[in-house]
């Protein structure tokens, strides 16, 4: 088919020949390509024109992602617990609010779980006032925690590495919030604010807690009590699920320290190791709080490598997880990459060994996130080159994918699930570091696409970011966000990420009337109940800001 590019006064200024591609199966959609990057002139008000049909009005601009860079950073601050949000940091006052979660002191879960068995409760109590709220729930997760965290210290390290923070004012000169300091980045205060809370989640030297020691198969959950020193607590919730809307300040349920899992002490021991280095400069106290907290972390799920994560108690997401190999083997490379110690690399090299592959990226699979750490550093060579022949071959396999299907852009089906978005952006994150180390393989191309899908270049003609592209996510299942609920409730501010199309794990309302009816790309709904669809993430938004800043710097910088 012939098309062409018409500028805002309709004269054309590109045209050519589609290039068929044919039935995509995950889009639904007979599908054809036009390829118009020669266009490159500034402007607004661009429409493409083909088949007689007129696309939407889109603009061509120098630097795209910079605002989006410092929106999807400021998602974090706006999830905060225990702080009121200040009207002077949230990029709007629609998103200002009073706080909820003041003065947490929090115990051991008493009672009966899912599995019918009674939790005896501890004889301690934390104070973990502070954190994000994970998602559209005010549910805490020390799991998901680890990952988001490590994300955004990755990005403080990469700038770092490049010598580019200042040159791009990640420096403090970006994202204001109530704790800025001259020079201090911005991107390692708001991480150590979530880190600050699962510091928090350890249990005290010398104490006792019980832990789930259920053998691999067994449906109930079976109690025993062990020395808790160095465990941490896998998360932290009511004892059933908060309705929504809600504030934080109306939330007064009881919440409760869920059983501690190898998985959860694993996460501390990663994204704490990881805050013993960057933060060595610019606060050597808290650097050396977080080095001994990830060392003793590390000590104690050594002492008890099977304490796994299942569907066990109500009120909060499972993020149960059957396997940690790869935890362990994340948490080894960080604290030796922190302490240069031959017995952490020791130990991870053994933990390397047992690795069965190398999965894209995941909450629960975390094996890639080392190798990516790998990279910026220059005290390990050997361990550095096997990183980049593997990110190599990841984003060798991520490019192949994107070219066999017709949106191209870097996703299987089968990543269509739950979370699909940042599924997409964790490729793209390995994409990117890939690009990193190999300039020429066009790996940053990946990168450019993935982000075109969730900006609205897609089947649904939808971006999955609030306040981006023609046509934004703005309904997201979310306490405060919900405005999709209560009109007197905010709308999902510029810079939410929604989870995306899943048509793997329909389970909520919305979902469930569209499961085998809609194509994989396009099991999505605005839908305020569709948490399964469009909630928004710690975990999710992370790698929308890591690959924002990546495309703004590397766009800024001709790279
Ligand atoms: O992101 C999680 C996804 O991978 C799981 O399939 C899903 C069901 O266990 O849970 C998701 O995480 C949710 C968590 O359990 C509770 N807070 C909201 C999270 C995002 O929907």
């Amino acid at each position: 088919m012939n098309w062409r590019v018409l500028d805002a006064d309709g004269t054309p200024v590109a045209s050519g020949t589609s290039e068929p591609f044919g039935y995509d199966e995950s889009a639904g959609e007979t599908v054809h390509h036009i390829d118009f990057a020669a266009l490159s002139t500034p402007g607004t008000g661009f429409t493409i024109e083909a088949c007689g049909a007129r696309s939407r009005a889109f603009s061509i601009g120098a630097l795209p992602y910079a605002e989006l860079a410092e929106d999807s950073l400021r998602y974090f601050y706006l999830n905060r617990l225990g702080t009121h949000l200040d009207p002077a940091f949230t990029g709007g006052e629609a998103w200002a609010r009073a706080g909820g979660f003041f003065g947490s002191q929090v115990t051991c879960f008493t009672g009966t779980d899912m599995t019918g068995t009674e939790w005896p409760g501890c004889d301690y109590h934390l104070d973990t006032t502070g954190g994000w709220a994970d998602a559209g729930d005010y549910g805490q997760y020390v799991v998901n925690g680890g990952i988001s965290v490590w994300t955004l210290q990755y990005v403080y390290e990469r700038f770092q590495a490049l010598g580019e923070l200042a040159e791009f004012g990640w420096n403090g000169e970006r994202v204001t919030l109530p704790e800025s300091e001259d020079g201090v980045s911005e991107i390692l205060l708001e991480a150590r604010w979530q880190l600050e809370f699962m510091l928090a989640m350890q249990v005290p030297e010398g104490a006792s807690v019980w832990v789930d020691a259920r053998e691999d198969e067994a449906e109930q959950s079976r109690p025993i009590l062990v020395d808790g020193s160095g465990l941490v607590h896998h998360k932290l919730h009511e004892r059933s699920w908060l309705p929504l809307p809600l504030l934080p300040e109306d939330a007064a349920e009881t919440r409760y320290l869920i059983p501690p899992t190898t998985a959860a002490t694993l996460n501390l021991a990663a994204s704490a190791a990881q805050c013993g280095r960057v933060w060595r400069e610019l606060d050597p106290v808290f650097a050396d709080q977080c080095l001994s907290a990830a060392r003793r972390a590390f000590a104690a799920a050594e002492r008890y490598p099977d304490l796994l994560a299942r569907n066990t108690f109500d009120g909060g997401g499972a993020y149960g997880d059957l396997d940690v190999i790869d935890e362990f083997y994340w948490a080894a490379i960080e604290l030796c990459l922190t302490t240069g110690e031959a017995a952490y690399r020791q130990s991870a090299l053994t933990y390397r060994e047992q690795l069965s592959g190398r999965r894209p990226i995941f909450w629960a699979n975390t094996e890639m996130l080392p190798e990516l750490s790998l990279l910026l550093s220059q005290d390990h060579p050997s361990l550095r080159e096997q990183a980049k022949t593997i990110v190599r071959a990841s984003a060798n396999q991520y490019q192949q994918e994107m070219t066999s299907g017709g949106y191209h852009y870097p996703l299987t089906p089968s990543e269509i699930t739950w979370g699909s978005s940042a599924n997409l952006l964790n490729r793209a994150l390995v994409m990117a570091a890939a690009h990193d180390v190999d300039p020429e393989q066009g790996f940053r191309d990946g990168v450019v696409h993935a982000m075109d899908y969730l900006l609205g270049r897609n089947p649904l003609d939808q971006s999955y970011i609030a306040g981006y592209g023609a046509r934004p996510m703005r309904f997201p299942h979310h306490r405060f966000w919900a405005n999709g609920a209560d009109p007197e409730f905010p709308e999902a501010p510029p810079g939410a990420l929604s989870g995306g199309p899943n048509h793997r794990i329909m389970i909520d309302p919305i979902a469930r009337e569209m499961e085998g009816e809609c194509a994989p790309q396009t099991c999505w709904a605005d839908h305020v109940d569709a948490y399964a669809l469009n909630e928004v993430a710690i975990n999710w938004n992370a790698p929308l800001f890591a690959i924002s800043v990546y495309l703004e710097a590397t766009q800024a910088n001709n790279n």
